[in-house]
């Protein structure tokens, strides 16, 4: 079979939810992939940076394979072994009382969600069903109704009605806004990405978080970061958070939490909010399972031991310095940290960021747009010097030749 009839084939049996890059791959290593006909690419996504460690990081295969070959699934029924070593190392790791283990990044914000709510009732004496969690303009915090009942984006909530109340939704990176939000005392919350992801890697001004998080204090509000696809060393320290001093009252981690290898999420929190929840009033077959406890504490090993956090730092600044040399009127701006970057197109005719990733991807390099005029650019954090200025000569030559 070649490439085509693959993506026959996915579009007559799967649901057209999607409308992927028509490239078919077939194998992964380390940063880069390999489609059906033996072709190499660069991958400038990482699975939305779910494989930040790069694919098929030979420890987190070790630790999978070892576990799937002694004991997979227990669910929460029972105690295993290997769940409390999971939740004593990421605890410490991050540096919370506790954690809350899912599966999908989604799942991780409905909990979260649902802490803060159960918080609010419980310990801030919100009256029953009042309570109100802020959100901002452009988020993305997954495809749950609850979810998009907080989403501005008519593509993720449009035809999918009705919506769950006890959302307010403000600007993102405008503090006054926050202020104002915070005088109505039936709130609970403010969820926030410490980097917009689908809204095209939009990076707050420098103290946002920091001023967000102490009016959250002085409102006795609880911080809630959505670190699913900012955290885990991908701008360039372990939590974006971490760029502010910011220790948010819940984090919530998803996609590289797992290395790409599982669907794993968390949510972290200290004994006085995560203890709100008691036995019986949430929980996943899935959640915590022996093989998901395994892989993350595998990935974040991978994390620490390889300074992901440090080369993301390095590696995100030579990137961005070798895409300001491109000699192009079609790039309007960089932006990003660490390694979560973004070029803004400017759209020429029928040309627009698709077109630019069509051509990519022809001369080696796969990247996904967000919207029209947006590209993002997130490799895997194991990339090196080497392998970075090979990548930006495929993005240079390929912009210049547009
Ligand atoms: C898709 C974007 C990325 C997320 C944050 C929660 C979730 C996500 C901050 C939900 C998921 C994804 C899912 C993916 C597209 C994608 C995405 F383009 F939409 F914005 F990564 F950049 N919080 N992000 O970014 O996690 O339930 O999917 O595990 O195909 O929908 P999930």
């Amino acid at each position: 079979m070649k490439s085509d009839d693959y993506i026959r084939r996915e579009e007559k049996y799967g649901a057209h939810n999607y409308h992927p890059l028509p490239v078919v791959l077939e194998r992964g290593e380390g940063i880069y992939v390999w489609d059906v006909e033996g072709r190499r690419y660069f991958d400038f996504l990482s699975a939305y940076s779910a494989v930040n460690q790069g694919h098929c990081h030979p420890k987190i295969v070790k630790a999978a394979t070892e576990q799937i070959q002694t004991l997979t699934l227990t669910s929460r029924a029972f105690y295993s072994s290997a769940l409390g070593e999971y939740e004593e190392f990421i605890t410490n790791y991050f540096g919370y009382d506790k954690v809350l283990p899912m599966n999908s990044g989604a799942e991780g914000d409905e909990t979260a969600l649902k802490l803060c709510r159960k918080w609010a009732y419980t310990k801030k004496g919100i009256p029953e069903n009042e309570a109100k969690i802020i959100v901002c303009d452009g988020n993305f915090h997954g495809r749950t109704i609850t979810i998009i009942s907080m989403s501005t984006d008519p593509e993720s909530y449009g035809g999918f009605g009705p919506f769950t109340p006890g959302f307010v939704k403000i600007p993102y990176n405008d503090v006054d806004a926050l202020e104002e939000a915070l005088k109505d005392p039936n709130v609970a919350g403010f969820l926030v990405e410490p980097i917009q992801g689908e809204a095209g890697v939009y990076v707050p001004d420098d103290g946002y978080l920091k001023k967000s998080y102490d009016l959250c204090k002085k409102h006795n509000v609880l911080f809630i970061a959505d670190e699913i696809q900012s955290g885990i060393a991908r701008t360039g320290k372990l939590l974006a958070c971490d760029h502010e001093g910011v220790h948010p009252d819940i984090l919530i981690l998803g996609k590289a939490l797992s290395g790409g290898f599982y669907p794993i999420s968390a949510v972290l929190a200290d004994d006085d909010i995560m203890l709100c929840i008691k036995p019986g009033e949430h929980g996943s077959t899935f959640g915590g399972n022996p093989l998901a406890s395994k892989i993350a504490i595998a990935a974040l090993e991978v994390i620490r031991d390889e300074k992901l956090a440090e080369n993301a730092e390095k590696m995100g600044q030579l990137f961005r310095s070798e895409l300001s040399k491109i000699k192009s009127d079609r790039i309007k701006l960089i932006r990003g940290k660490g390694l979560l970057n973004a070029i803004i197109i400017e759209p020429r005719g029928n040309h627009q960021a698709w077109d630019v990733c069509l051509a990519l991807k022809e001369n080696g390099l796969i990247a996904k747009p967000t919207h029209d005029h947006i590209i993002r650019f997130a490799p895997p954090l194991v990339i090196n010097e080497e392998q970075i200025m090979e990548a930006t000569a495929i993005i240079r030559e390929t912009i210049e030749a547009l």
